[in-house]
Protein backbone atom coordinates (compact mmCIF):
# COMPACT_ATOMS: atom_id res chain seq x y z
CA UNK A 1 0.00 0.00 0.00
CA UNK A 2 2.70 2.31 0.70
CA UNK A 3 4.34 1.61 -2.56
CA UNK A 4 0.98 2.75 -4.22
CA UNK A 5 1.65 6.18 -2.82
CA UNK A 6 4.81 6.89 -2.69
CA UNK A 7 5.63 8.13 -5.74
CA UNK A 8 2.08 10.83 -5.81
CA UNK A 9 2.26 14.05 -5.05
CA UNK A 10 -1.10 15.20 -3.44
CA UNK A 11 -2.63 18.39 -2.96
CA UNK A 12 -5.45 18.69 0.17
CA UNK A 13 -7.48 21.74 -0.12
CA UNK A 14 -8.77 22.67 3.25
CA UNK A 15 -6.98 22.29 6.83
CA UNK A 16 -9.54 20.99 9.02
CA UNK A 17 -10.36 17.25 10.46
CA UNK A 18 -10.23 16.22 7.15
CA UNK A 19 -7.38 17.74 5.92
CA UNK A 20 -5.37 17.24 8.65
CA UNK A 21 -6.23 13.32 8.68
CA UNK A 22 -6.08 13.17 5.21
CA UNK A 23 -2.45 14.52 4.92
CA UNK A 24 -1.49 12.59 7.80
CA UNK A 25 -2.11 9.22 5.97
CA UNK A 26 -0.55 10.12 2.68
CA UNK A 27 2.86 11.44 4.28
CA UNK A 28 2.80 8.27 7.08
CA UNK A 29 2.92 6.68 3.08
CA UNK A 30 5.48 8.31 1.77
CA UNK A 31 3.42 10.88 -0.67
CA UNK A 32 4.70 14.00 -1.28
CA UNK A 33 2.28 16.20 0.50
CA UNK A 34 0.77 20.19 -0.68
CA UNK A 35 -1.79 21.55 2.02
CA UNK A 36 -3.31 24.74 0.89
CA UNK A 37 -6.39 26.44 2.82
CA UNK A 38 -7.51 30.36 2.53
CA UNK A 39 -6.99 30.93 5.80
CA UNK A 40 -3.15 32.14 7.11
CA UNK A 41 -0.87 29.54 9.05
CA UNK A 42 -1.29 31.82 12.23
CA UNK A 43 -5.22 31.10 11.59
CA UNK A 44 -4.68 27.51 11.79
CA UNK A 45 -2.54 27.23 14.28
CA UNK A 46 -1.51 24.01 15.88
CA UNK A 47 -2.56 22.10 12.32
CA UNK A 48 -0.25 24.21 10.31
CA UNK A 49 2.36 23.33 12.73
CA UNK A 50 1.60 19.56 12.44
CA UNK A 51 1.50 19.96 8.59
CA UNK A 52 5.39 21.40 8.68
CA UNK A 53 6.25 18.69 11.21
CA UNK A 54 4.96 15.80 8.39
CA UNK A 55 6.86 17.61 5.16
CA UNK A 56 8.92 21.26 5.93
CA UNK A 57 7.11 23.70 3.02
CA UNK A 58 3.97 21.31 2.31
CA UNK A 59 2.11 24.23 3.70
CA UNK A 60 1.63 26.87 0.38
CA UNK A 61 -0.61 29.57 -0.67
CA UNK A 62 -3.87 29.58 -1.82
CA UNK A 63 -4.08 29.73 -5.44
CA UNK A 64 -3.18 27.89 -8.64
CA UNK A 65 0.41 27.40 -7.71
CA UNK A 66 -0.76 24.93 -5.48
CA UNK A 67 -1.47 22.51 -8.19
CA UNK A 68 2.44 22.42 -9.87
CA UNK A 69 3.17 18.69 -10.76
CA UNK A 70 0.00 17.43 -8.47
CA UNK A 71 -1.17 14.48 -9.57
CA UNK A 72 -4.18 13.63 -7.08
CA UNK A 73 -6.71 16.92 -4.97
CA UNK A 74 -8.31 15.75 -1.94
CA UNK A 75 -10.19 18.77 -1.40
CA UNK A 76 -11.97 19.30 2.20
CA UNK A 77 -15.85 18.61 2.19
CA UNK A 78 -16.45 22.04 2.91
CA UNK A 79 -15.38 23.20 -0.33
CA UNK A 80 -17.47 23.70 -2.90
CA UNK A 81 -17.43 22.24 -6.16
CA UNK A 82 -16.92 25.80 -7.95
CA UNK A 83 -14.19 26.41 -6.15
CA UNK A 84 -11.09 27.44 -8.21
CA UNK A 85 -8.41 25.10 -7.60
CA UNK A 86 -11.19 22.51 -8.21
CA UNK A 87 -12.18 23.74 -11.74
CA UNK A 88 -8.79 24.13 -12.80
CA UNK A 89 -8.09 20.54 -11.61
CA UNK A 90 -10.65 19.34 -13.60
CA UNK A 91 -9.53 21.78 -16.27
CA UNK A 92 -5.99 20.05 -16.14
CA UNK A 93 -7.00 16.58 -16.00
CA UNK A 94 -5.88 16.34 -12.36
CA UNK A 95 -7.91 13.50 -10.79
CA UNK A 96 -9.44 14.28 -7.46
CA UNK A 97 -11.07 12.35 -4.48
CA UNK A 98 -12.95 13.27 -1.70
CA UNK A 99 -11.71 11.34 1.68
CA UNK A 100 -14.36 9.40 1.87
CA UNK A 101 -13.05 7.73 -1.59
CA UNK A 102 -9.25 7.80 -0.59
CA UNK A 103 -10.08 5.52 2.59
CA UNK A 104 -13.26 3.23 1.28
CA UNK A 105 -10.93 2.24 -1.95
CA UNK A 106 -8.19 0.48 1.50
CA UNK A 107 -10.81 -0.32 3.84
CA UNK A 108 -12.22 -4.08 3.43
CA UNK A 109 -14.26 -4.25 6.70
CA UNK A 110 -18.12 -4.06 5.69
CA UNK A 111 -19.32 -0.67 5.91
CA UNK A 112 -22.83 0.80 6.73
CA UNK A 113 -23.56 4.35 5.13
CA UNK A 114 -25.65 6.27 6.51
CA UNK A 115 -26.84 9.51 4.20
CA UNK A 116 -29.76 11.94 3.96
CA UNK A 117 -30.40 15.69 4.79
CA UNK A 118 -31.37 14.59 8.43
CA UNK A 119 -31.42 12.44 10.82
CA UNK A 120 -27.88 11.29 9.60
CA UNK A 121 -26.17 10.92 12.96
CA UNK A 122 -28.73 10.05 15.68
CA UNK A 123 -29.38 7.31 12.98
CA UNK A 124 -25.51 6.19 12.63
CA UNK A 125 -24.83 6.71 16.35
CA UNK A 126 -27.86 4.32 17.30
CA UNK A 127 -26.96 1.12 14.71
CA UNK A 128 -23.47 1.75 16.18
CA UNK A 129 -25.14 1.24 19.52
CA UNK A 130 -27.18 -1.77 18.35
CA UNK A 131 -24.28 -3.61 16.93
CA UNK A 132 -22.23 -3.28 19.84
CA UNK A 133 -25.41 -4.78 22.09
CA UNK A 134 -25.26 -7.41 19.47
CA UNK A 135 -21.52 -8.02 20.40
CA UNK A 136 -20.17 -6.75 17.51
CA UNK A 137 -16.71 -4.89 17.06
CA UNK A 138 -17.65 -1.60 14.86
CA UNK A 139 -16.16 1.96 14.42
CA UNK A 140 -18.45 4.82 13.96
CA UNK A 141 -17.05 7.87 11.92
CA UNK A 142 -17.10 9.89 8.91
CA UNK A 143 -18.89 13.45 8.77
CA UNK A 144 -20.16 12.69 12.50
CA UNK A 145 -16.76 13.78 12.92
CA UNK A 146 -13.94 11.49 12.79
CA UNK A 147 -12.97 11.07 9.17
CA UNK A 148 -12.81 7.78 8.18
CA UNK A 149 -9.46 7.70 6.41
CA UNK A 150 -8.16 7.62 10.22
CA UNK A 151 -9.44 4.50 10.46
CA UNK A 152 -6.60 2.96 7.98
CA UNK A 153 -4.01 3.75 11.07
CA UNK A 154 -5.76 1.46 13.17
CA UNK A 155 -5.96 -2.19 13.46
CA UNK A 156 -9.00 -2.52 11.13
CA UNK A 157 -10.35 -5.52 13.03
CA UNK A 158 -13.71 -4.06 13.13
CA UNK A 159 -17.18 -6.54 12.01
CA UNK A 160 -18.52 -3.32 10.89
CA UNK A 161 -18.02 0.64 10.03
CA UNK A 162 -20.83 2.80 10.25
CA UNK A 163 -20.32 5.91 8.23
CA UNK A 164 -22.03 8.85 8.39
CA UNK A 165 -21.48 10.44 4.48
CA UNK A 166 -22.45 13.66 3.41
CA UNK A 167 -22.90 15.37 0.01
CA UNK A 168 -19.65 17.06 0.33
CA UNK A 169 -18.25 13.70 0.88
CA UNK A 170 -19.98 11.79 -2.06
CA UNK A 171 -19.39 14.73 -4.60
CA UNK A 172 -15.60 13.49 -5.16
CA UNK A 173 -16.28 9.60 -4.34
CA UNK A 174 -16.42 7.78 -7.58
CA UNK A 175 -16.22 4.13 -6.44
CA UNK A 176 -17.38 4.14 -3.24
CA UNK A 177 -19.58 0.81 -2.51
CA UNK A 178 -20.92 0.84 1.24
CA UNK A 179 -22.37 -2.87 1.81
CA UNK A 180 -25.48 -1.28 3.46
CA UNK A 181 -26.50 1.98 2.55
CA UNK A 182 -29.19 4.12 3.74
CA UNK A 183 -30.56 7.49 2.15
CA UNK A 184 -33.01 8.61 5.01
CA UNK A 185 -34.96 11.76 3.47
CA UNK A 186 -33.91 14.16 0.72
CA UNK A 187 -35.04 17.69 1.18
CA UNK A 188 -33.16 21.00 0.05
CA UNK A 189 -30.30 21.87 1.91
CA UNK A 190 -27.05 22.77 0.99
CA UNK A 191 -28.22 24.59 -2.99
CA UNK A 192 -25.18 27.32 -1.98
CA UNK A 193 -23.13 24.68 -2.05
CA UNK A 194 -24.42 21.97 -5.30
CA UNK A 195 -25.50 24.74 -7.09
CA UNK A 196 -29.27 23.08 -7.36
CA UNK A 197 -31.69 21.05 -4.83
CA UNK A 198 -31.47 18.32 -7.95
CA UNK A 199 -27.45 18.55 -7.93
CA UNK A 200 -27.59 18.04 -4.24
CA UNK A 201 -30.11 15.00 -4.59
CA UNK A 202 -28.48 13.19 -6.98
CA UNK A 203 -25.12 13.49 -5.54
CA UNK A 204 -26.76 12.05 -2.20
CA UNK A 205 -28.38 9.38 -4.40
CA UNK A 206 -25.19 8.15 -5.32
CA UNK A 207 -24.28 6.53 -2.33
CA UNK A 208 -26.40 3.69 -4.05
CA UNK A 209 -24.12 3.99 -7.53
CA UNK A 210 -21.67 1.16 -7.05
CA UNK A 211 -23.52 -1.44 -4.71
CA UNK A 212 -23.82 -4.82 -6.18
CA UNK A 213 -25.91 -7.56 -5.67
CA UNK A 214 -26.04 -8.83 -2.27
CA UNK A 215 -25.46 -5.29 -0.63
CA UNK A 216 -28.70 -3.49 0.76
CA UNK A 217 -30.46 -0.34 0.27
CA UNK A 218 -32.41 1.11 2.47
CA UNK A 219 -35.08 3.46 1.25
CA UNK A 220 -37.84 5.77 2.44
CA UNK A 221 -40.82 4.71 0.79
CA UNK A 222 -42.55 8.07 0.96
CA UNK A 223 -39.48 10.36 -0.45
CA UNK A 224 -40.64 11.81 -3.92
CA UNK A 225 -37.73 10.40 -5.49
CA UNK A 226 -37.67 6.51 -3.55
CA UNK A 227 -39.76 4.76 -6.82
CA UNK A 228 -37.73 6.33 -9.82
CA UNK A 229 -34.63 5.59 -7.45
CA UNK A 230 -35.47 2.13 -6.57
CA UNK A 231 -35.93 1.00 -10.36
CA UNK A 232 -32.14 1.67 -11.04
CA UNK A 233 -30.43 -0.17 -7.93
CA UNK A 234 -28.70 -3.40 -8.38
CA UNK A 235 -28.76 -4.23 -4.32
CA UNK A 236 -31.66 -5.49 -2.30
CA UNK A 237 -34.22 -2.95 -1.43
CA UNK A 238 -35.99 -2.06 1.90
CA UNK A 239 -38.16 -0.12 2.47
CA UNK A 240 -39.31 1.97 5.60
CA UNK A 241 -42.32 4.28 6.46
CA UNK A 242 -43.51 5.74 9.24
CA UNK A 243 -46.72 6.94 7.28
CA UNK A 244 -47.58 3.78 5.29
CA UNK A 245 -47.36 -0.29 5.04
CA UNK A 246 -43.96 -0.60 2.89
CA UNK A 247 -42.77 -4.42 1.89
CA UNK A 248 -39.96 -5.89 1.98
CA UNK A 249 -39.00 -3.59 4.62
CA UNK A 250 -40.90 -1.83 8.26
CA UNK A 251 -43.69 0.25 8.46
CA UNK A 252 -45.95 1.25 11.58
CA UNK A 253 -49.11 -1.16 12.52
CA UNK A 254 -50.78 -0.16 15.45
CA UNK A 255 -48.94 0.23 18.37
CA UNK A 256 -45.70 -1.82 17.17
CA UNK A 257 -43.21 -1.22 14.20
CA UNK A 258 -43.80 -4.32 11.87
CA UNK A 259 -40.81 -5.59 9.48
CA UNK A 260 -42.37 -7.85 7.01
CA UNK A 261 -39.81 -9.92 4.45
CA UNK A 262 -40.68 -10.19 1.11
CA UNK A 263 -42.14 -13.88 1.77
CA UNK A 264 -44.13 -12.05 4.31
CA UNK A 265 -42.48 -13.18 7.75
CA UNK A 266 -42.96 -10.46 9.89
CA UNK A 267 -41.22 -9.51 13.17
CA UNK A 268 -42.98 -6.36 15.97
CA UNK A 269 -41.22 -3.98 18.14
CA UNK A 270 -43.17 -2.21 20.39
CA UNK A 271 -43.49 1.26 19.43
CA UNK A 272 -43.00 2.57 23.12
CA UNK A 273 -39.50 1.09 22.79
CA UNK A 274 -38.47 4.65 21.32
CA UNK A 275 -37.03 7.23 23.77
CA UNK A 276 -36.56 9.90 21.79
CA UNK A 277 -39.26 12.44 20.63
CA UNK A 278 -40.92 12.99 17.19
CA UNK A 279 -42.34 11.33 14.08
CA UNK A 280 -38.83 11.33 12.26
CA UNK A 281 -36.79 9.95 15.26
CA UNK A 282 -39.02 6.73 14.45
CA UNK A 283 -38.00 6.41 10.88
CA UNK A 284 -34.33 6.88 11.92
CA UNK A 285 -35.47 3.96 14.34
CA UNK A 286 -36.94 2.20 11.33
CA UNK A 287 -33.92 2.50 9.08
CA UNK A 288 -31.61 1.62 11.89
CA UNK A 289 -33.78 -1.73 12.74
CA UNK A 290 -33.19 -2.70 8.82
CA UNK A 291 -29.44 -2.20 8.60
CA UNK A 292 -28.79 -4.55 11.84
CA UNK A 293 -31.10 -7.06 10.89
CA UNK A 294 -29.23 -7.80 8.11
CA UNK A 295 -26.18 -7.61 9.86
CA UNK A 296 -27.61 -10.16 11.67
CA UNK A 297 -29.06 -8.20 15.46
CA UNK A 298 -31.47 -10.46 16.69
CA UNK A 299 -34.99 -8.70 17.82
CA UNK A 300 -33.94 -8.78 21.16
CA UNK A 301 -30.57 -7.01 20.88
CA UNK A 302 -31.94 -4.14 18.96
CA UNK A 303 -35.30 -3.51 21.09
CA UNK A 304 -32.58 -3.58 24.14
CA UNK A 305 -30.22 -1.03 22.47
CA UNK A 306 -32.90 0.95 20.97
CA UNK A 307 -34.91 1.77 24.19
CA UNK A 308 -31.74 2.49 25.98
CA UNK A 309 -30.62 5.26 23.58
CA UNK A 310 -31.48 8.65 24.70
CA UNK A 311 -30.68 11.17 21.93
CA UNK A 312 -28.03 13.40 20.32
CA UNK A 313 -27.17 16.54 22.18
CA UNK A 314 -28.44 19.78 20.31
CA UNK A 315 -31.08 17.84 18.67
CA UNK A 316 -34.42 19.25 19.77
CA UNK A 317 -32.42 18.28 23.09
CA UNK A 318 -34.53 19.44 25.93
CA UNK A 319 -32.99 21.99 28.39
CA UNK A 320 -35.16 23.79 30.87
CA UNK A 321 -38.64 24.86 31.95
CA UNK A 322 -38.85 28.01 33.54
CA UNK A 323 -42.05 29.20 34.64
CA UNK A 324 -44.01 26.81 33.39
CA UNK A 325 -42.54 27.09 29.75
CA UNK A 326 -40.32 23.99 28.09
CA UNK A 327 -37.18 24.99 26.43
CA UNK A 328 -35.58 22.84 23.04
CA UNK A 329 -32.40 23.16 21.35
CA UNK A 330 -32.30 22.39 18.15
CA UNK A 331 -29.55 24.00 16.73
CA UNK A 332 -28.25 21.09 14.44
CA UNK A 333 -31.42 22.17 12.29
CA UNK A 334 -29.88 24.12 9.96
CA UNK A 335 -32.06 23.38 6.76
CA UNK A 336 -35.97 23.75 6.46
CA UNK A 337 -36.70 20.16 6.79
CA UNK A 338 -35.42 20.11 9.83
CA UNK A 339 -37.22 22.87 10.95
CA UNK A 340 -40.24 20.91 9.60
CA UNK A 341 -39.42 17.77 12.18
CA UNK A 342 -38.89 19.81 15.06
CA UNK A 343 -42.00 21.66 14.60
CA UNK A 344 -43.85 18.66 13.91
CA UNK A 345 -42.60 17.12 17.20
CA UNK A 346 -44.80 19.43 19.35
CA UNK A 347 -48.52 20.15 19.29
CA UNK A 348 -48.48 22.54 22.26
CA UNK A 349 -47.86 26.68 20.95
CA UNK A 350 -44.46 26.99 19.98
CA UNK A 351 -42.12 30.14 19.94
CA UNK A 352 -40.24 29.07 17.06
CA UNK A 353 -36.58 30.90 16.82
CA UNK A 354 -35.17 30.54 13.44
CA UNK A 355 -32.07 32.21 11.53
CA UNK A 356 -28.44 32.54 11.25
CA UNK A 357 -26.28 32.20 8.34
CA UNK A 358 -28.54 31.63 4.95
CA UNK A 359 -28.41 28.70 3.06
CA UNK A 360 -30.72 29.45 0.55
CA UNK A 361 -33.12 27.41 2.32
CA UNK A 362 -37.45 27.48 0.79
CA UNK A 363 -38.57 28.61 4.15
CA UNK A 364 -42.24 29.47 2.12
CA UNK A 365 -42.88 25.86 2.64
CA UNK A 366 -42.93 26.38 6.47
CA UNK A 367 -45.82 28.27 5.78
CA UNK A 368 -49.03 26.11 6.83
CA UNK A 369 -47.04 24.20 9.74
CA UNK A 370 -46.14 27.58 10.78
CA UNK A 371 -49.50 28.62 10.60
CA UNK A 372 -50.76 25.46 12.53
CA UNK A 373 -48.32 25.53 15.21
CA UNK A 374 -46.45 29.08 15.62
CA UNK A 375 -47.48 31.23 18.21
CA UNK A 376 -44.78 33.32 18.34
CA UNK A 377 -42.17 33.66 15.38
CA UNK A 378 -38.83 35.53 16.10
CA UNK A 379 -36.38 35.63 13.19
CA UNK A 380 -32.45 36.35 13.94
CA UNK A 381 -29.27 36.76 12.34
CA UNK A 382 -27.77 37.34 9.17
CA UNK A 383 -30.62 35.92 7.27
CA UNK A 384 -33.39 37.43 9.21
CA UNK A 385 -34.39 39.86 6.01
CA UNK A 386 -34.55 37.45 3.18
CA UNK A 387 -36.41 34.51 6.15
CA UNK A 388 -38.59 37.26 7.05
CA UNK A 389 -39.50 37.92 3.14
CA UNK A 390 -40.67 34.41 2.96
CA UNK A 391 -41.97 33.76 6.54
CA UNK A 392 -42.69 37.20 7.94
CA UNK A 393 -46.24 37.84 9.28
CA UNK A 394 -47.86 34.02 9.02
CA UNK A 395 -48.40 34.42 12.67
CA UNK A 396 -46.62 37.24 15.08
CA UNK A 397 -43.32 38.49 13.78
CA UNK A 398 -40.48 39.69 15.17
CA UNK A 399 -36.88 40.32 13.77
CA UNK A 400 -33.96 40.54 16.15
CA UNK A 401 -30.21 41.00 15.08
CA UNK A 402 -28.57 38.40 17.77
CA UNK A 403 -29.76 34.88 18.99
CA UNK A 404 -29.16 36.53 22.58
CA UNK A 405 -31.82 39.09 21.26
CA UNK A 406 -34.30 36.72 20.25
CA UNK A 407 -33.77 34.56 23.11
CA UNK A 408 -34.75 37.20 25.94
CA UNK A 409 -37.78 38.05 22.97
CA UNK A 410 -39.16 34.89 23.27
CA UNK A 411 -38.65 35.07 27.39
CA UNK A 412 -40.47 38.02 27.27
CA UNK A 413 -43.49 37.02 25.31
CA UNK A 414 -43.86 33.20 26.92
CA UNK A 415 -46.66 31.74 29.09
CA UNK A 416 -46.75 28.49 30.45
CA UNK A 417 -47.51 25.97 28.20
CA UNK A 418 -45.57 27.12 26.08
CA UNK A 419 -42.70 25.53 24.21
CA UNK A 420 -39.71 28.23 23.08
CA UNK A 421 -37.98 26.53 20.53
CA UNK A 422 -34.68 27.10 18.38
CA UNK A 423 -34.65 25.32 15.17
CA UNK A 424 -32.74 27.75 13.23
CA UNK A 425 -32.89 26.46 9.22
CA UNK A 426 -29.59 28.13 9.10
CA UNK A 427 -25.99 27.68 9.10
CA UNK A 428 -24.38 29.34 13.07
CA UNK A 429 -21.54 31.06 11.14
CA UNK A 430 -22.30 34.52 11.36
CA UNK A 431 -22.11 34.18 15.38
CA UNK A 432 -20.82 31.16 16.15
CA UNK A 433 -17.99 28.66 15.22
CA UNK A 434 -20.58 25.57 14.54
CA UNK A 435 -23.85 24.74 15.65
CA UNK A 436 -22.74 23.28 19.10
CA UNK A 437 -21.20 26.30 20.35
CA UNK A 438 -24.85 27.88 19.44
CA UNK A 439 -26.30 25.06 21.28
CA UNK A 440 -24.58 25.69 24.18
CA UNK A 441 -24.80 29.33 23.86
CA UNK A 442 -28.63 29.13 23.75
CA UNK A 443 -28.91 26.89 26.99
CA UNK A 444 -26.39 29.00 28.69
CA UNK A 445 -28.92 31.63 28.18
CA UNK A 446 -31.75 29.76 28.69
CA UNK A 447 -30.88 28.21 32.27
CA UNK A 448 -29.44 31.76 33.70
CA UNK A 449 -33.33 33.31 32.64
CA UNK A 450 -34.61 34.67 36.15
CA UNK A 451 -37.75 32.05 37.66
CA UNK A 452 -39.56 34.65 39.45
N1 LIG B 1 -11.61 25.82 3.43
C1 LIG B 1 -10.90 26.33 2.37
N2 LIG B 1 -11.58 26.63 1.22
C2 LIG B 1 -12.94 26.46 1.11
C3 LIG B 1 -13.66 25.93 2.22
C4 LIG B 1 -12.95 25.63 3.36
O1 LIG B 1 -9.68 26.51 2.45
O2 LIG B 1 -13.51 26.73 0.06
C5 LIG B 1 -10.88 25.50 4.65
C6 LIG B 1 -11.31 26.29 5.85
O3 LIG B 1 -10.63 27.51 5.95
C7 LIG B 1 -10.98 25.35 7.00
C8 LIG B 1 -11.10 23.96 6.39
O4 LIG B 1 -11.17 24.13 4.98
O5 LIG B 1 -9.69 25.53 7.51
C9 LIG B 1 -12.35 23.30 6.90
O6 LIG B 1 -12.68 22.18 6.14
P1 LIG B 1 -14.17 21.60 6.24
O7 LIG B 1 -15.17 22.72 6.21
O8 LIG B 1 -14.34 20.56 5.21
O9 LIG B 1 -14.25 21.02 7.74
P2 LIG B 1 -13.60 19.76 8.45
O10 LIG B 1 -13.05 20.25 9.73
O11 LIG B 1 -12.72 18.97 7.57
O12 LIG B 1 -14.95 18.96 8.79
C10 LIG B 1 -15.53 18.12 7.80
C11 LIG B 1 -17.04 18.28 7.84
N3 LIG B 1 -17.39 19.67 7.55
C12 LIG B 1 -18.15 20.01 6.51
O13 LIG B 1 -18.64 19.20 5.77
C13 LIG B 1 -18.41 21.47 6.31
C14 LIG B 1 -17.60 17.88 9.19
O14 LIG B 1 -19.02 17.88 9.13
C15 LIG B 1 -17.14 16.46 9.51
O15 LIG B 1 -17.55 16.14 10.83
C16 LIG B 1 -15.63 16.35 9.39
O16 LIG B 1 -15.21 16.77 8.09
C17 LIG B 1 -15.16 14.88 9.56
O17 LIG B 1 -15.67 14.07 8.55
C18 LIG B 1 -19.68 19.00 9.73
C19 LIG B 1 -20.82 19.46 8.85
O18 LIG B 1 -21.36 20.53 9.08
C20 LIG B 1 -20.26 18.57 11.07
N4 LIG B 1 -21.22 18.69 7.82
C21 LIG B 1 -22.31 19.05 6.95
C22 LIG B 1 -23.64 18.60 7.53
O19 LIG B 1 -23.64 17.70 8.37
O20 LIG B 1 -24.68 19.15 7.09
C23 LIG B 1 -22.14 18.34 5.61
Amino acid sequence: MTGELKDIKVLIIGLGKTGLATARFFARRGAEIVVTDEKTPAALGEAYGEIEALRKGAFVAYGSGALTGVNLVVPSPGVPPRNALLAESVRKGIPIQSELEVAARRIRVPIIAVTGTNGKTTTTTLIGKILEACGKKVFVGGNIGNPLIGYLDGPQDDDYIVCEVSSFQLQWAESFRPQVAILLNTTCDHVDYHGSFEAYRLVKESVFRHQQKGDFAILNATDPSTARLSESLSAGILFFSSIRKATPGIFLEGGDIVQQDISGKREAYPLSMIKIPGKHNIENVMASILATRVCGCSPDGIEKAVAEFKGMPHRIEYVAENRGVRFYDDSKGTNVGAVQRALETFPSPIILLLGGRDKEGDFETLRPLIRERVRELIIFGEARERIDSLVGGVVNTALMPTLKEAIMLAWGKSRAGDVVLLSPGCASFDEFSDYKARGRFFQEVVRSLPDE
